[in-house]
This record gives C-alpha cells, sequence and structure tokens, in this order.
C-alpha cells in the first residue's frame, strides 16, 4: 500500500470518527422517517416525508416495494446482515417467480449509511452454490472486493463471510454477488451513501429503483439467466401495473436514483417534465453539469440520478422507451392459445379473453374498442388486447394507486411506474391511508360493514 494511499485510509477512519455523532443523528432522523423501512427501531413506518421546511439536512431513499436493511451498532460500527437465498417474486398479478435475493426480498434490501461511516455486513449464504458480494463503486481495500479467487475465497453455501470497511463516498451504489448468472437471477441491491454536506438544492423526496429484465418462459417461474430474449421487465422487482407509484406533493423537488444491472441500456423516460442529470455510479455532478432532459439512457452497471421540481399536477409515467420493455410476454398470459383474431364475434377469441380473465383473476377484461373493419387492415392487431385493466387486482390496488382513473392500469406495463403530483389534499389523503391498517381494498370505503 503506497503512503499516500495509506493516509487516504487514515484520513477517512478520523473523518469518519469526528463525524460519528453528526452521523448518529442523521440516521436517526433518516430512520424516523422512513417511508418503507422494516427497521423495527423505525416507529412509525409509511410516514410522509417532511414538506420542503424540514429541518433535517436529507430525507431517506425511499425504495417503493422493496425493504430497508436495519442495521444494528457495535459501537461506530453500523452492522448488517444479508442472508443470500431463494426468492419467491410475484412480479404481476399473474406471474409468480423462483429468483434470488437477499432477506427475502429481490431486488435485496436498500443499505443506507452516511458518508464517513465505519460497515461491517456479514454475507450469510443460504444459496445451494459458492457466492460472494461485491460493493460496486465504493473504493474499499482489495480484500473486501468480494471478487470470487481474486480477492477472496467464495463464501460456501451454508456459511457467513463478514466484509467491513468505511464508506467515504457519497452517492448511488450497489451490492452485488460478483459472477454473471447469480446477478442475473437476482442477487443485488441498493448502497446509499448519503453526503455529509447536504446537497442543494434539498430534494423534498428520494427514491430508489433498480432496472432489471428476466425471460421466464410460458408456465415457468425460473428465469433462464442465460437467454437474451428478456420478456419480464421490472422496476424494483415489480413489472407494471404492480410497480407502486411515487407519491410526491405538488411543488416539492424529487430525486430518482436508478440502477441498471441486466443486458440493455434502458433510456428511461419521465413524462410532462423535465429534469436534471445531478449524478451518477461515481458520486453527485457538479452543477455546472446539468442540462434539462427527459430521458435518461441507464447503461448497465451504471447509476443514473435525476432531479426534478414537481410543477404539474397528474399521474405522470416513468418508463423504459424501448417499446419491447413496455410491454411484458403476452405468450405467458395466453400459454399455447395465441388469439389469432381480435374480432370479438368470433367465439374462439371471446373464449380465449375468457382464459385470459380467469388466469388473471379479474373479473372485467378492458380493451380498447375496435373498428368494424380491423380484421381486413394489414398489420392489425397492434395493442387490440394488449390493453388489460387489473386496477383491483391483488398487488396493484394499494394506497398509492387511490384516486387513479378506471382502467388506469390497462396501459401500465414492464419497466413502468408513475410519478403522481398531488396537491395537499389528495397527498395528505394517501399518507392517511398509508398510516392505517390495510385490509384488502381502499377504494370502498364501507368495507367494514
Ligand atoms: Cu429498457
Amino acid at each position: 500500500m503506497s503512503n499516500s494511499r495509506r493516509n487516504f485510509f487514515q484520513n477517512a477512519a478520523i473523518c469518519a470518527t469526528g463525524l460519528l455523532g453528526l452521523s448518529s443523528r442523521l440516521n436517526a432522523a433518516a430512520q424516523s422517517t422512513s417511508a418503507h423501512s422494516h427497521d423495527a427501531h423505525a416507529p412509525h413506518r409509511h410516514t410522509s416525508p417532511p414538506a420542503s421546511a424540514t429541518p433535517h439536512p436529507h430525507v431517506p431513499v425511499v425504495t417503493p416495494d422493496v425493504p430497508d436493511l436495519p442495521f444494528t451498532l457495535d459501537g461506530a460500527t453500523k452492522v448488517f446482515q444479508l442472508r443470500a437465498e431463494p426468492v419467491k417474486r410475484k412480479i404481476a398479478p399473474f406471474k409468480t417467480m423462483d429468483a434470488w435475493g437477499y432477506n427475502g426480498s429481490c431486488p435485496g434490501p436498500t443499505i443506507q449509511v452516511t458518508q464517513g461511516d465505519r460497515v461491517r455486513i456479514q454475507v450469510e449464504n443460504a444459496l445451494p452454490e459458492s457466492t460472494s458480494m461485491h460493493w460496486h463503486g465504493l473504493e474499499v481495500p482489495i480484500e473486501q472486493d468480494g471478487v470470487p479467487f481474486i480477492s477472496q475465497k467464495p463464501i460456501p453455501p451454508g456459511e457467513t463471510y463478514t466484509y467491513e470497511f468505511t464508506v467515504h463516498q457519497e452517492g448511488t451504489f450497489f451490492y452485488h454477488a460478483h459472477s454473471a448468472m447469480q446477478e442475473m437471477i437476482g442477487l443485488l441491491g441498493l448502497f446509499i451513501a448519503h453526503p455529509q454536506s447536504p446537497y442543494a438544492p434539498h430534494a423534498d423526496h428520494d427514491f430508489g429503483i433498480v432496472l432489471q429484465e428476466w425471460a421466464i418462459l410460458p408456465s415457468n417461474s425460473v428465469p433462464n439467466t442465460a437467454s437474451m430474449e428478456f420478456n419480464w421487465l421490472t422496476f424494483n422487482g415489480l413489472s407494471a401495473p404492480s410497480t407502486t407509484p411515487l407519491v410526491v406533493r405538488l411543488g416539492s423537488r424529487v430525486r430518482l436514483r436508478f440502477v441498471n444491472l441486466g443486458m440493455d441500456h434502458h433510456p428511461i423516460h419521465l413524462h410532462g417534465h423535465q429534469f436534471v442529470i445531478t449524478g451518477s455510479e461515481g458520486g453527485r455532478a457538479p452543477e455546472s453539469t446539468w442540462y434539462p432532459s427527459n430521458t435518461v439512457l441507464v447503461g448497465v452497471a451504471q447509476a443514473k440520478v435525476v432531479e426534478f421540481e414537481a410543477k404539474y399536477p397528474g399521474a405522470w409515467m416513468i418508463h423504459c422507451h424501448l417499446p419491447h420493455h413496455m410491454m411484458n410476454s403476452m405468450m405467458d398470459l395466453l400459454r399455447d392459445r395465441q388469439i389469432q383474431t381480435a374480432d370479438t364475434t368470433d367465439p374462439r377469441a371471446l373464449s380465449q379473453m375468457q382464459t385470459l380473465s380467469n388466469s388473471v383473476g379479474v373479473e372485467h377484461v378492458h380493451h380498447s374498442p375496435i373498428a368494424e373493419n380491423a380484421n381486413s387492415v394489414p398489420g392489425f392487431p397492434q395493442d387490440a388486447f394488449m390493453e388489460m385493466a387489473m386496477d383491483d387486482a391483488e398487488g396493484v390496488s394499494k394506497p398509492e394507486t387511490h384516486g387513479l382513473p378506471p382502467n388506469w392500469s390497462a396501459g401500465m406495463m414492464g419497466m413502468m411506474t408513475m410519478v403522481r403530483v398531488l396537491p395537499d389534499a389528495q397527498y395528505n389523503e394517501i399518507q392517511s391511508l398509508l398510516r392505517t391498517p390495510q385490509t384488502h381494498k381502499v377504494e370502498g370505503h364501507n368495507h367494514d360493514h
């Protein structure tokens, strides 16, 4: 180790010690406002982020549909536990996959620390094969780098390996098993390092979104990680319309952090607003580099962070703009009965739609009207029969979808979610629903009777 490098780590350690008090307070603040934290220390799940007059230097990152990873303290060191294991994930109302993940979640739970923190992460291997963990983008000593046979021996099934390092960076990082097929079957998660000096301007909402793609043959549940034909596209392990909308207050500043560890680059597009790209997998970008945009290309192994003022009320889509990534495999719904016609007077087509309806498990299958002469038009059908409303399906109906127009889910497919920019009254209504113990549905106002 060179002198400069040794000095660097010594300085980092001193820095961490000096800032420990601040760091702990930041984390206490973060945990008390964490919207989706599963930390037993967080007393208020689903509480709303504070309004812009917040006393906190930063709001915690919310990873929709993915929990946060709790930690304990050993002196000044934050201790995390990750268990690599098979995970069942219901990615859409009619599709459950057998992936691998951490602590029952795929992607794994989000780690949030503050720049300067010393962290210890105990990785338990409950997989049927060896694994290891790489801290993607973090400047850690080589023995913590997680590459099997180069920086460590693989972690055998049933054993636990401990990583420990100081996080001297800020930004959006991720952790993943350092083997290609294990990455592709889901072994990754977000690693957020909040800055010691708050970012300016202040963001009122901060969301993390993991982009993944899967090849799952009809009637199968195990992704084929060797395939290059992806038919299921997910944000945080869910396909639209199961993805939970991002609910933000009108007039607030919103930060979105995307990470991609798949086989394709995803151009992520936001409707109705311009954003600036404020960071990458290397941390915060200087403000002089920001320019207006509404599509950000999130390349493989990259993180991209964008920020925007939520100026316009409405339900604004956020999605990958690759056309095939805005849908999932229809083959899977139809199994061996492909629709050959969209003629609704064709009894076969109707029976197929009925089959579809049964397999989806909802009474109403919605599709847009088609023309009388549709079958005589070359190229027909394209999107007919691809629109299916599943507003009330399990995993789709939730407080965050409350108040959306009927059949809102008809056009929501694949790598897609929405940001709902809501005036105070509607925003507060959803926050209040989130604080209420959930019953089966939130739409009905008399479901207690
Ligand atoms: Cu894409």
